[in-house]
C-alpha cells in the first residue's frame, strides 16, 4: 500500500485529522526531494560547504543540513503548520498558513513540526546512512514543545541504500515502515505493524568515552562484556553506525539496544541528543512498538522540555534489555 492511501485510511476511519496526512504527505514529499539531492550532489555538496566552496556559477554552497531544513520549510508553508523547531535554529520559524492553504484548518488545528533535518550529517562525506526526524506537535500556546507523550505524531526518513520510513499517529496501535520505490515517487508499506523484540544481544554505544561514563552505565557495560559466563548471561554484539537514525531503524527493525548516556565530559552530562528534535521522536516510536524509552532511570516520553535545544541522556530499545540499564541506575 502507498503511503498516500495508508494515510487516506486514516482520514477516513477518523484516526487522523486531514491536517496531520497533509503535514504527512509534505514530509515525504521534502524526502524524497533530499534523498535525490544526497543521492546526485551529496559529498561534493558538503565538502564544498566545509570548504566555503562556490559552484560553477559562483553562488554559495550550502551544507546539506542547511539545505533539507529549507526544503522542509518549503514544503510545510501553506499547511496548517504554524511553527517549525528546528534543531539548526536558536528560534522557532513562523509559517503563515494564509492564502492558498491546502487545509482549511481553524486557529485551534494548527500544528507544529520539529525536525532534525539531517541526523548525522558528518556521515554523509563517507557515504554513510543519514535521516530526517520529525515529530508533529499541538500548538495550543505558542511554540511551546509538548512532553513527547503529547505528541501527534512521529518519524524519521533514513538516506541510505534504500530510502525509507517509520511512521506512527498518536492513535496507532504500531508504527508502520515503508520504502521509497516506484521510481523513487511513492513510499510503499513493508510489512507488518513494527514490534521490537523483547530481547536482544545486540546494543550500540559509542565505547570510545567509557572512561568518562557515570557508573551506572559503566557496570551495566562491564555485564555485558562479561557475556555468558556473568550476570547478564549471554554474549552480546556491539553496533555503532554514529547515526542514530541508522542505529534506530535497526532495532525497529531487529531489536537492540541504543546508548547514548551522559557523561563527565564538560557539556555531555546529559548526553548529546536534544530531547525535543531526536529523543521524543524515537522514544514515541519505540513505544508504539513495544520497546522502552529512558534516561537512565524516567521515561523519556513524561519529560517536560524546559529548553528548545535540550538534551537528554538517551537509551532505548527492546524492552527487556532496557530493563537491565533502568536496574543499574536505580542500584546505584
Ligand atoms: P547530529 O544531530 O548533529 O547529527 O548529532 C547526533 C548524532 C547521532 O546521530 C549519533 O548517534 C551521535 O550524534 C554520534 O555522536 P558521537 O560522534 O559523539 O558518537
Ligand atoms: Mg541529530
Amino acid at each position: 500500500m502507498r503511503l498516500d492511501d495508508y494515510l487516506t485510511n486514516r482520514c477516513d476511519d477518523g484516526r487522523i485529522s486531514l491536517t496531520e496526512a497533509t503535514v504527512m504527505r509534505k514530509l515525504a514529499a521534502s524526502a524524497i526531494s533530499i534523498s535525490r539531492l544526497i543521492r546526485v550532489s551529496g559529498i561534493e555538496a558538503d565538502l564544498a560547504a566545509e570548504t566555503g566552496g562556490a559552484n560553477s556559477d559562483g553562488d554559495d554552497q550550502k551544507a546539506l543540513d542547511v539545505l533539507a531544513e529549507e526544503m522542509i520549510i518549503d514544503h510545510l508553508k501553506h499547511t496548517a503548520t504554524a511553527y517549525v523547531l528546528s534543531e539548526e535554529q536558536d528560534a522557532p520559524i513562523a509559517l503563515s498558513s494564509g492564502e492558498g492553504s491546502e487545509t482549511t484548518a481553524s486557529q485551534n488545528d494548527q500544528i507544529m513540526v520539529a525536525i532534525d533535518p539531517l541526523d548525522g550529517s558528518s556521515n554523509i562525506a563517507v557515504n554513510v546512512t543519514v535521516g530526517t526526524i520529525f515529530s508533529i506537535m499541538p500548538c495550543d500556546n505558542g511554540p511551546i514543545p509538548c512532553r513527547g507523550r503529547d505528541q501527534l505524531a512521529a518519524g524519521f526518513f533514513t538516506y541510505g541504500p534504500q530510502t525509507t520510513l517509520i511512521l506512527a499517529f498518536a492513535k496507532d496501535a504500531a508504527p508502520q515502515c515503508f520504502v521509497l520505490d516506484e521510481g523513487d515517487e511513492h513510499f510503499v508499506a513493508m510489512g507488518d505493524p513494527v514490534r521490537i523484540p523483547d530481547h536482544s544481544n545486540e546494543y550500540a554505544i559509542n565505547a570510545a568515552y567509557a572512561e568518562h561514563w557515570f557508573l551506572p552505565v559503566k557496570s551495566w557495560m562491564a555485564e555485558v562484556l562479561a557475556g555468558k559466563d556473568g550476570a547478564y548471561g549471554k554474549d552480546f554484539r556491539m553496533r555503532w553506525v554514529g547515526s542514530m537514525v541508522a542505529d534506530a531503524w535497526r532495532i525497529f527493525r531487529r531489536g537492540g539496544t541504543f546508548l547514548y548516556p551522559g557523561d563527565n565530559r564538560k557539556g555531555y552530562e546529559h548526553g548529546r541528543l536534544r530531547l525535543v528534535y531526536e529523543a521524543n521522536p524515537i522514544s514515541f516510536l519505540t513505544e508504539k512498538a513495544g520497546g522502552q524509552a529512558v534516561n537512565g532511570s524516567e521515561r523519556i516520553l513524561d519529560l517536560l522540555p524546559k529548553d528548545l535545544h535540550q538534551r537528554t541522556p538517551l537509551v532505548f530499545g527492546s524492552a527487556a534489555e532496557v530493563d537491565h540499564l533502568i536496574a543499574h541506575h536505580r542500584d546505584e
